[in-house]
C-alpha cells in the first residue's frame, strides 16, 4: 500500500534526479553531489538503476562506503517503475532523518517514465529536482537520433549541465549551449568539468533550489 500525499511529513526528503545519455557522467556528478551534502551534513539515500546485472556504479559507490539501493533486472521505465516506486515509499517510511534521495536512473531510460513513481510517493512534479548532465561529445547524436529525447530530457530539468568541457572543443561547448538555449530559453546551466568538481555556482542553485 503505497502512502497517499496527506500522510506525508512536511519535511520529506529532497529528490534530486540526475538524467543524461549513458556515459555523460552521472554518477561522477552524483557522487561529488553527495560528498558536498555530506560536508554539509545532510544525509542522503541513492537509488541508482542500471541496465544490466553488471553493477559497476554500485559497486563504485560501495567503494566510498555508501549504502547503494539496486534497481536490478531491468529499465526503470518499464518493469521497475513499481520497484522504484516501493523503494521511495521504503526511505520514506524507514529512515526518518534522510534529507535527500539521490536517483540515476538509466542512461537508456526516459526521464519522464520515472516521474508517476515518484509523484505517487506523494511528491509534486515541481519538487522533483531533475539534472540534466550533457555530454558536448554528444551533441550530433542529440541532432540526429536522439533528438526526442533530448527535448524531453530537457523540457523536465530543473538545470541543465554541459559537462566534459576538459575533453569538448569549445565548439563542441558551443554548440551545446546553443541547443540548450533554443529549447529552454531561460534555464539554469552551468559548463563544468565535474571530474574536477562542482562549481560553488552549481552547490549554491542546488542547495538554494531546496524548498522551504
Ligand atoms: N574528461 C572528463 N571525463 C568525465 C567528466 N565527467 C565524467 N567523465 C568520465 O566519463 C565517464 C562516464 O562517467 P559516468 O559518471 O560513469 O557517466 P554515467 O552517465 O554515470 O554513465 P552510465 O551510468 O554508464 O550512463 C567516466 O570515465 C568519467 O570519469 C568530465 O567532466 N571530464
Ligand atoms: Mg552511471
Amino acid at each position: 500500500m503505497f502512502k497517499n500525499e496527506g500522510e506525508i511529513k512536511k519535511g520529506r526528503p529532497e529528490i534530486i534526479l540526475f538524467t543524461g545519455f549513458l556515459g555523460s557522467g552521472k554518477t561522477t556528478m552524483l557522487i561529488k553531489t553527495i560528498e558536498m551534502l555530506a560536508e554539509k551534513k545532510r544525509k542522503c539515500a541513492i537509488i541508482i538503476n542500471e541496465i544490466g546485472d553488471v553493477g559497476i556504479d554500485n559497486r563504485q559507490m560501495r567503494k566510498l562506503g555508501y549504502d547503494v539501493l539496486d534497481l536490478f533486472g531491468g529499465c526503470v521505465c518499464c518493469t521497475l517503475k513499481v520497484t522504484l516506486e516501493a523503494t521511495i515509499n521504503h526511505l520514506l517510511e524507514d529512515c526518518e532523518d534522510l534529507d535527500y534521495i539521490l536517483f540515476e536512473p538509466s542512461g537508456m531510460a526516459d526521464p519522464s517514465a520515472m516521474y508517476p513513481a515518484i509523484t505517487n510517493c506523494g511528491y509534486d512534479v515541481n519538487e522533483i529536482h531533475n539534472i540534466f548532465i550533457f555530454d558536448p561529445l554528444r551533441v550530433d547524436l542529440y541532432v540526429n537520433s536522439l533528438n526526442k529525447l533530448f527535448n524531453d530530457s530537457l523540457n523536465l530539468a530543473g538545470m541543465v549541465v554541459i559537462n566534459k568541457i576538459d575533453h569538448a572543443a569549445p565548439g563542441m561547448v558551443k554548440d551545446a549551449m546553443k541547443m540548450v538555449k533554443d529549447t529552454r530559453p531561460g534555464i539554469k546551466s552551468f559548463q563544468m568539468n565535474v571530474n574536477d568538481g562542482l562549481t560553488p555556482e552549481f552547490n549554491q542553485a542546488l542547495i538554494r533550489e531546496r524548498r522551504q
